[in-house]
């Protein structure tokens, strides 16, 4: 493998990119999205663009659907530099940088209108000011993941007594274990690495995941049902080792933030336009989906008291922020 030891490399403090030569910086980026996600499609695409711009000397090479191991081996390998750049969910960030999680709070987003705002405002800084004291960079335009949905293959999902004993397949983060302990569900913690085989050999009855990444992910395959829950949003932070991109020459970072940063936006409406496409999709490959009533499960988590319990984790400072998006939460 031919990673650049990049604090040894001699450079001029602005460095003329065009006068570079070959793969001068070879990079890696990583992350657990199948090849056919907007995720992969898009951070494929910034590489490549990246690659131009700079006359090929800014390589950095594509590693998607958990090739170098699960979200939490990417997590530790990016935070050692041993991956450079890594795109993850902010609620599983949040096992190393608690206030990640935030923008998962359950049943608070009714639409993007006030979720891009946030997280391209004020809710994003925030959090991305907790990422750098970690020693990592998260770059500024969040891409999607988009509105989870619960799926399930034994029972259907309508009301929040529905998820009574359910074991349901969670990403590593306490506030999923938290949110389905909420409705006395059984929440299992698997990465998305082992979560088709695990619904598959039915460790897990159901899952919960945006449309585009059931599709992407052929869960349908061993699911049956699918409730319209929207329960949590949730977005892929692009970042980077904290050492490796400061070690970076200035107009070389430039140009990796702006085409990433482009990226993102361009991400977020395929991810769009798959939300209101993929219905019918997934609905010709097996699976039922329904309805719910939101303000049931909201009230459920309203009466355990399960907002206050979470405000007083992530601190009256960040729940302020996220109040000023979404309005009082309570
Ligand atoms: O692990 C998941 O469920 C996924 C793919 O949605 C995340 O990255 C959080």
């Amino acid at each position: 493998m031919r990673v650049v030891a990049i604090g040894l490399i001699a450079t001029p403090a602005v460095l003329r990119v065009t006068r570079l030569h070959a793969a001068e910086f070879t990079l890696k980026a990583a992350n657990n999205s199948p090849v056919t996600h907007p995720l992969t499609i898009h951070m494929s695409a910034a590489m490549e663009a990246i690659r131009k711009e700079t006359n090929g000397a800014v390589d950095i090479q594509m590693f998607p659907n958990n090739q170098l191991g699960s979200d939490t081996d990417m997590l530790s390998q990016v935070r050692s530099g041993a991956l450079e750049f890594f795109t993850v969910s902010g609620l599983i960030l949040s096992t190393l940088v608690p206030t990640t999680s935030i923008n998962g709070m359950g049943f608070i987003w009714t639409n993007y209108d006030n979720i891009w705002p946030a997280m391209d405002g004020e809710l994003g800084a925030y959090i991305r000011g907790q990422v750098d004291k970690a020693g990592l960079v998260a770059f500024e335009h969040i891409f999607d993941n988009g509105f989870r949905q619960v799926t399930s293959s034994g029972r259907q999902i309508k009301s929040p007594d529905d998820l009574k004993g359910f074991k349901i397949r969670v990403p590593p983060s306490p506030l999923y274990t938290s949110l389905f302990k909420a409705f006395e569900a059984a929440p299992v913690t698997i990465n998305f690495a082992e979560t088709y085989s695990a619904l598959q050999t039915k460790v897990a009855e159901g899952q919960e995941n945006p449309l585009a990444i059931i599709e992407a992910g052929k869960l349908y395959e061993v699911q049956k049902y699918l409730a319209k829950t929207n329960h949590i949003w949730d977005g892929f932070w692009f970042l980077a080792n904290g050492k490796v991109w400061k070690g970076l020459p200035k107009d070389v970072q430039g140009i990796i933030s702006k085409k990433v940063n482009e990226a993102a936006l361009a991400q977020r409406k395929d991810i769009f336009a798959q939300n209101a496409s993929l219905e019918k999709n997934l609905t010709a490959q097996g699976l039922t989906f329904n309805d719910i009533n939101s303000a049931a499960f909201r009230s459920k988590l309203q009466s355990i008291g399960f907002y206050q319990e979470w405000k007083a984790k992530f601190g009256n400072e960040a729940w302020t922020v996220l109040e000023k998006y979404v309005g009082p939460i309570s």
